[in-house]
């Protein structure tokens, strides 16, 4: 920064330093760069950089390790939950962290997130909830929506043949072990800010020691969805969020009055307009 340029009175905002300067290979408009950056932001903020360890997914958010400033593992698909939970219990001082996509969290990793949750494990966990396998080519996920198109459903995700949807950050509010279960987004300013309050109550959490905390972003994937980014942010308000609707779920270790059982007992399963 050319400081006879920017007097740092006149700042407003520049790059996090938990940031690194490699360039991200997420596709422009979707929403994992976005989350990286209010994750890192927040990990600045709380001054916590020397601090915090992450744990890297499989999925599209693989290489998450070369773009946060922080120290990282790389787990096994699915495994990220069970790998932070032994990085925190051998290291309590330190904020964990687990970085996640729905096929690796809700698929492949569905134990770990359940007993880690279940345990109570003093973690933060981000679930990044593309309704997709994105980096794989669009094959369906747990999360696809019914009727929702995907490489591996191309005439729609069918309830016969394919299942329900699965709704894993309800089912973990549940759990007795879960402090902060949170649903959010970051496909408008608005957006962000709220789901950036979100993620930095889920890591001071861990100072509480009083359980986990899970924060969904739902996000869209537009080149798996196959649309434009503008198309995508409108396709996901229009059928993610009436699916997955955002907002707080488990405050403080008590469900949110209002969204009780019966957002886990739909009658009718969850379906595209
Ligand atoms: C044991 C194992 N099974 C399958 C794969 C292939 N694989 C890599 S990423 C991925 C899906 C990731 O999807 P998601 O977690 O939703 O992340 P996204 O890319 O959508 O962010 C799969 C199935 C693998 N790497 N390892
Ligand atoms: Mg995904």
């Amino acid at each position: 920064m050319n400081s006879d340029i920017v007097k740092p009175e006149n700042l407003v905002y520049s790059r996090t330093k938990v940031l690194t300067d490699a360039t991200m290979h997420y596709c422009p408009g979707c929403g994992h760069g976005t989350t990286h950056r209010i994750v890192a932001e927040v990990i600045e903020e709380l001054g916590i950089q020397d601090q915090t360890v992450g744990v890297a997914p499989v999925g599209c958010s693989v290489l998450a390790y070369n773009y946060f400033d922080v120290d990282f593992q790389e787990a096994a698909h699915g495994r990220a939950p069970a790998l932070a939970t032994a990085v925190k219990r051998l290291n309590p001082n330190l904020f964990v962290f687990t970085y996640q996509g729905d096929g690796d969290l809700a698929a492949i990793g569905t134990a770990e997130t359940i007993h880690a949750a279940n345990r109570g494990e003093n973690i933060t966990m981000v679930f990044v909830n593309n309704g997709i396998y994105g980096m794989t080519g669009g094959q369906m996920a747990p999360t696809t929506l019914v009727g929702m198109k995907s490489a591996t459903t191309p005439y729609g995700r069918n309830v016969e043949l394919n299942g329900y949807p699965l709704r894993l950050t309800e089912i973990l509010a549940t759990l007795p072990g879960t402090y902060f279960v949170t649903r959010q987004s970051v496909h408008t300013p608005a957006a962000v800010r709220k789901a950036k309050k979100a993620i930095k109550q889920a890591f001071e959490n861990q100072k509480l020691k009083k359980g986990l905390s899970f924060v969904e972003i739902v996000s869209n994937c537009n080149s798996g969805w196959k649309m434009t980014p503008v198309q995508a942010n409108k396709w996901m308000e229009e059928n993610m969020f009436p699916n997955y609707p955002i907002g707080d779920i488990k405050v403080e270790g008590k469900l949110v009055e209002g969204i009780g059982l019966d957002r886990l007992v739909v009658s009718s399963p969850l379906t595209i307009k």
